[in-house]
């Protein structure tokens, strides 16, 4: 349709201006362009992938397995690609990515190295100006954010970082170049899923690790294994019924809930089941029965089971109790790992418990706890993310009255949005995998696809209607972010601090900014929205408001 133009100011202008080139920006580039509207998309990384661009760590690999970890919208391009694993590990996604990128020519309407530091939308015109690192500007009709759900990078503000004599990286900013850890006194800080897969790794080749465990895991093996080729020609003839599956699923992966609860089994049966999950391998246990996230007994059964297995394959028994976690069960990311418990038998592996000796310094020779004192050569940080809002507040974002995103959400606890896609106050901006939409719940390529296509359908609907603006309604919105709370807090999901709840972050909000109504559930209710005619926006044209 438009072209892209210089205006008099010589400000170029899009159709669609889209920050990120990961899974999010690459489809929503094609789907848009595909479409007939001018796309241009900017990324701070110097080529595509996102999340599978930054996260180089050692060990790096994803927890949804391979075959459902794509897009599902062709099936030309699901039949093209060979996955060789059961989980992806970092390399595989990255070049899976870039083979998406050249086979729909996508590069061409990307600027890399360019960072988007500010999006105001202007009442005139009706367009978002977006502003650059380099000094320059755009301008567009849409706005839409690909920029993921945990791409704002938690590096804790310990005392004397600053002064660390050796080098010292964070896992989300990893760099290009292996980094020798051979001969080196490593000090890994933080055991979320990023720390469990990189401890192994990194113990195979540094002189001695030292682990900053704040908070003990629940972990299952991932017992990954190369895939089967007769498994994976299935997988290609079965395309269209496996995609059904998974957009119709709780969390976005072909997988029947289980309608048992845990509590109406026998003790041995729920071993039985429990067993068969832990040898299989993978994320067994958290589907195992639909009460393990919603009920304290039912949950306590699982956590006893991983506890009993940490204490059968953690020889030293002071090292195996200080493993042991005691939070409920999947309130933070279940983890499924490789070797991660059996590394701590290594004799060149320690661990530090840093809730009893808390972390006070980073030194110029290492670390020091409120115990000990710890000569380092490498510190890993494995510290996590500023989730979900943090990567959207990063950027200087004004709506309608020049009003921020974070004065909108007035720093998080008053974060509102409507499905998670849009916000009262920002007209034609779309966020893609949101706060309050199933995203990092989900299987994230199953909600981004669901989304690029939410949003690139409405886009067209506006074209076709001749429609100027659209804008989340306040009273929408505010039912939307209700609905949101009361699901998760029917669940042991927000009992936990973790950084779903925005725990991890100090100062911020508590909150809990993920949907937890499935993804099958969702996409029907956004699509019932669209079919009436979006419901619960208010859309204009150039001479009249029309309010559904
Ligand atoms: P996570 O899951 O947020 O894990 C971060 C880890 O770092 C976790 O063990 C934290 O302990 C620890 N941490 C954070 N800050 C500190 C300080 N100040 N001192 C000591 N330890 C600290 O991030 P990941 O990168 O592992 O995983 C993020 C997601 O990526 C994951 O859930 C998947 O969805 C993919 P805590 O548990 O907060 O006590």
């Amino acid at each position: 349709m438009l072209k892209s133009t210089k205006q008099s100011n010589q400000v170029a202008n899009y159709d669609a201006i889209v920050i990120g080139a990961g899974f999010s920006g690459l489809y929503t580039l094609h789907r848009l362009r595909e479409a007939g509207f001018s796309v241009r998309v900017f990324e701070a990384g110097e080529g595509v992938g996102g999340t599978w661009y930054w996260n180089r760590y050692p060990g790096a690999r994803c927890d949804s397995e391979s075959i459902y970890y794509n897009y599902t919208f062709s099936e030309e391009l699901y039949k093209e690609w060979t996955w060789t694993s059961r989980y992806p590990e970092q390399p595989e996604i990255l070049s899976y990515l870039n083979f998406v990128a050249t086979k729909f020519d996508l590069r061409r309407d990307i600027q890399f190295k360019t960072r988007v530091t500010a999006a105001h939308y202007n009442e005139e015109n009706n367009k978002w100006h977006v502003y650059l690192n380099d000094g320059t500007s755009v301008s567009a009709k849409y706005f839409i954010t690909g920029v993921g759900c945990l791409s704002a990078s938690n590096v804790p503000n310990f005392k004397g970082i600053n002064h660390f004599k050796g080098e010292w990286y964070h896992t989300g900013h990893w760099p290009h170049e292996k980094v020798d850890f051979k001969g080196k006194r490593v000090g890994i800080i933080g055991t979320g899923s990023t720390g469990v897969q990189a401890i192994p790794v990194i113990a195979q080749e540094a002189e001695h690790l030292t682990v900053f465990q704040r908070t003990p895991q629940y972990c299952a093996p991932a017992r990954n294994h190369p895939y089967d080729p007769e498994y994976i020609r299935q997988a290609k003839e079965n395309f269209s019924e496996i995609k059904r599956q998974m957009r119709e699923s709780q969390g976005g992966q072909p997988v029947i809930p289980s309608t048992k609860s845990a509590l109406e089994v026998s003790p041995e049966e729920r071993k039985r089941v429990y067993e068969e999950a832990w040898e299989k391998g993978g994320l067994g246990l958290f589907t195992a029965y639909y009460d393990v996230t919603i009920n304290e007994a039912a949950n306590e059964t699982v956590a006893e089971f991983v506890r009993t297995k940490i204490r059968e394959i953690v020889k030293d028994p002071k090292v195996s109790q200080n493993l042991l976690p005691s939070y409920f069960y999947g309130t933070k990311r279940p983890i499924i790992d490789t070797n991660y418990y059996e590394t701590y038998n290594r004799e060149n592996v320690t661990l530090v418990d840093v809730k009893k000796a808390a972390i006070e310094e980073i030194t110029p020779q290492g670390l020091r706890t409120t115990e000990a004192e710890y000569e380092l050569d490498t510190i890993v940080f494995a510290t996590g993310y500023d989730g979900m809002t943090g990567p959207l507040l990063k950027i200087d974002i004004r709506g309608k009255d020049g009003v921020s995103l974070k004065e909108k959400w007035a720093g998080g606890a008053q974060t509102r949005t409507y499905l998670g896609i849009a916000n009262a106050g920002f007209p034609n901006m779309f966020m893609i995998t949101g706060p309050e939409s199933p995203s990092v719940l989900s299987n994230m390529p199953v909600s981004i696809e669901q989304h690029v296509e939410w949003i690139s359908d409405c886009i067209e609907y506006m074209r076709e209607h001749g429609l100027e603006t659209i804008e989340a309604n306040v009273e929408a919105e505010e039912a939307w972010s209700k609905h949101c709370r009361e699901v998760a807090e029917s669940t042991l999901f927000t009992k936990t601090d973790s950084w779903y709840t925005g725990a991890n972050i100090p100062g911020k909000p508590r909150g809990f900014l993920i949907y937890l109504g499935g993804v099958g559930a969702y996409r029907q209710k956004c699509t019932e929205i669209a079919e009436n005619g979006y419901e619960g926006f208010a859309l204009m044209t150039s001479f009249k408001t029309i309010s559904l």
